[in-house]
């Protein structure tokens, strides 16, 4: 008799400022919540816990824009999302929120713990705050001049437009992203978690986990070779969970939160203890979070690997009162025909949308079967309907169908006998024996694409087996033959229903239904039901239609609704925008005219002076002979040049473009560089021309 294992699981706790999409199902609840429904059938004793992340500026700045208050925001997308998984049989055991007094309760008590510990290190630095909306600038809240390239969109941590990688302070006249004011800059406290004395222990628990995801360990590994670094885990704003003060060491507190990431993951902890509540026992969550013997598993998407692997991990070491991640199984992105999903331009398709069209269980198995296990993955509606009618419809329903509509038909819809088996039938018996067994191993291993499509395969094999036997031949050729391929369908069904169930689980209620089995699927344990052969005689209930067929035009609609943004023929404006941040994020360069090409003038230039600008560490301020003219020009290069080692060389300048006033200095052309990272170096010629030839 297997030992029950007590397995505490997790999904990545949604932002409650806006609706869940199929990339979020796809990538942290789906994966999770099969994995969990195996494990109840399995008889272990599993818990499910997950709940709204409600803090972090994004919800701040919501808020703001549309005059409400926060709380609002998440009291409504809090309970729209809890229905939205509930919908789609997301069963957690609990869903709490980090608003709750429970989770600020216990994420106070944990900061308290580590700062009494002396975990943090408190600093004060200048940081860039916004005198009109009285807050500090987070590193995307603040956009200016890039000092490389001129943009002028540039974010506070990086320049979208040449890629280099900037702190706030480096923009060139920064201006707020919540008010467009000027920033200025104003000293703050902060707590910081010095990451870097956690590395080594880190390190040695990730290598007792040679069997994570490749991926994951990827990741992981790559902040180790960067060194970890410091981080603050706290914030200058009003919305949040507040600092305890008795450990602030006489810092003022007022106006600081802990920083989201810091509550967040906290939120499992004082969620599990909210669960235990609910139970009547209020001790219950300490069984899963301080016995060594609970394997505890985050699902999430890889954007969220830092947090969970490492950040999370060391929160929990310096803590020592809790068990350690067991797993880690992270999921790449699912991309949507082809193009990233996006919540701020609404390309996705939400799953209240979805539900208006189509039942839960067909995108469950189209997730699952296209999961982002191991890269990035896309969904498409084409392939949406494909597999709907010729995998859903044709392989497993229509086997039930066909099996359950036979006996009907001709055995008074009721068990057949047995009879007598063949080496055909022995090897059904086999198959139902061995297939539940090997699709639980890749579960348990988190290979639950593959798993999905071992159950696709039983199915496919029943099918065969249909086939191969001819019922309706044997029906008059032999009918004890007959009822024995009847029998053992049915025995099929039986096992299909129980496997199908993490995957598909209101399409296995219903065929439970339709065999008029006892109890609820649910209750059912994996290992034994496939022992337990069904009885002859026992009366079923009427067959239905498990995976109607969709069609092309209700297709043909879903796709033209997201042709809307990513079809220019049809583009306004804010589909061409769209267009253009898509093209930005994933890199394309785009193809250009000769004729377009030709627009740009560049001309050779000589450097007649260079020298420093004033309070701008990374520009020079270049004098320059263009043959007919001379010229200023400023470029962000000061960190690469010395102004001496400009003089007198032969450059590269775009001559026609607008002028611009850089930090109060006037810019009358631009220089060209290369780059590589912080490695800079300028265009210059390699034969003496005269200043002002032209380039093509
Ligand atoms: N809310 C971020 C995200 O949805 C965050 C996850 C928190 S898990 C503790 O990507
Ligand atoms: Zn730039």
């Amino acid at each position: 008799m297997n030992r029950k294992e007590k397995i505490l699981v997790t999904s990545a706790l949604p932002y409650a400022n806006g609706p869940i999409h199929l990339g979020h199902l796809a990538g942290a609840y789906l994966p999770a919540d099969i994995y969990v429904r195996y494990h109840r059938l399995k008889g272990n004793d599993v818990i499910y816990i997950c709940g709204s992340d409600e803090h972090g500026v994004p919800i701040m700045l919501r808020a703001r824009q549309e005059g409400i208050s926060p709380q609002k925001i998440v009291d409504f997308y809090h309970e729209k999302n809890k229905a939205s998984f509930a919908q789609f049989g997301i069963k957690f055991d609990y869903y709490g929120r980090t608003s709750s007094k429970v989770h600020h309760q216990t994420s106070r008590d944990f900061f308290r713990t580590l700062a009494k510990k002396g975990v943090f290190v408190l600093k004060t630095e200048e940081q860039l705050y916004d005198p009109e909306a009285e807050m500090f600038l987070a590193d995307r809240f603040v956009r200016g001049i890039c000092p490389k390239c001129g943009f002028k969109e540039a974010y506070g941590d990086q320049c979208e437009k040449c890629g280099s990688s900037l702190s706030p302070t480096d923009l060139i006249e920064p201006r707020s992203a919540v008010t467009n004011a000027k920033p200025v800059l104003k000293k703050t406290t902060h707590w910081y978690l010095p990451l870097s004395r956690f590395q080594k222990k880190l390190e040695n628990w990730i290598s007792g986990h040679p069997e994570w995801r490749t991926n994951v360990l990827g990741q992981v590994k790559s902040w180790f070779n960067d060194g970890l670094r410091e981080r603050a885990v706290t914030r200058d704003m009003s919305w949040g969970v507040s600092i305890p003060e008795d450990v602030a060491n006489g810092a003022d507190v007022s106006g600081k939160v802990l920083y989201v990431w810091f509550d967040a993951p906290i939120g499992y902890i004082s969620a599990t203890k909210e669960w235990a509540d609910l139970q009547g026992n209020p001790e219950l969550w300490k069984e899963y979070w301080q016995d060594q013997k609970t394997k505890l598993v985050h699902f999430i998407g890889k954007d969220n690997i830092v947090f969970h692997c490492l950040i999370f991990p060391a929160m929990l070491m310096a803590h020592g009162d809790f068990v350690l991640p067991d797993n880690v199984p992270a999921n790449e992105f699912l991309n949507l025909e082809g193009n990233k999903l996006s919540t701020s331009r609404n390309y996705a398709v939400w799953l209240d949308e979805y539900l208006e069209m189509f039942p839960a269980d067909n995108l469950r198995y189209v997730l699952t079967s296209i999961a982002p296990e191991t890269k990035d993955a896309d969904f498409s509606w084409k392939d949406f309907q494909a597999r709907s009618n010729s995998e859903l419809a044709d392989i497993l329903g229509n086997f039930i169908h066909r099996t359950l509509t036979f006996v009907e038909k001709y055995f008074n819809n009721r068990v057949p006998e047995p009879g007598k088996y063949d080496e055909l039938d022995m090897e059904v018996l086999q198959q139902i024996k061995k297939s539940p067994a090997q699709i639980g191993t890749w579960i348990e291993k988190f290979e639950i694409r593959q798993a999905c499509r071992g159950m696709m395969n039983l199915a496919r094999f029943a099918n065969k087996y249909f086939n191969d036997r001819e019922p309706w031949v044997t029906r008059r050729t032999a009918p004890e033959k007959c009822a024995a391929t009847l029998y053992l369908c049915l025995g099929l069904v039986k096992t299909l229903a129980v496997v199908m169930f993490p995957f598909l689980p209101f399409t296995a209620r219903r065929v439970w239904t339709m065999l008029n089995l006892a109890g609820d699927v649910e209750t059912r344990n994996w290992d034994m039901v496939f022992r337990v052969h069904l009885t002859p005689g026992h009366p079923l209930n009427k067959a239905e239609v498990l995976f109607p067929k969709i069609e092309d035009d209700v297709i043909i609609k879903e796709i033209e609704k997201l042709h809307k943004f990513t079809n220019p023929d049809k583009s306004g404006a804010e589909k061409q925008n769209f267009e253009n941040e898509q093209k930005k994020e994933e890199n394309i360069v785009e193809r250009v005219s000769f004729d377009d090409f030709k627009k740009i003038e560049l001309k050779v230039a000589k450097v007649l002076a260079a020298e420093p600008v004033a309070k701008a560490d990374r520009l020079l301020k270049l004098q320059i002979d263009l043959g007919s003219e001379e010229r200023q020009i400023v470029a962000g290069i000061a960190e690469s040049y010395q102004p001496e080692e400009l003089v007198g060389k032969l450059i590269v300048v775009v001559a026609n473009l607008e002028p611009a006033v850089i930090r109060g200095t006037e810019s009358n052309g631009m220089l060209l560089a290369a780059s590589q990272g912080e490695n800079i170096s300028v265009l210059t010629l390699d034969r003496e021309l005269a200043p002002g030839s032209g380039i093509k």
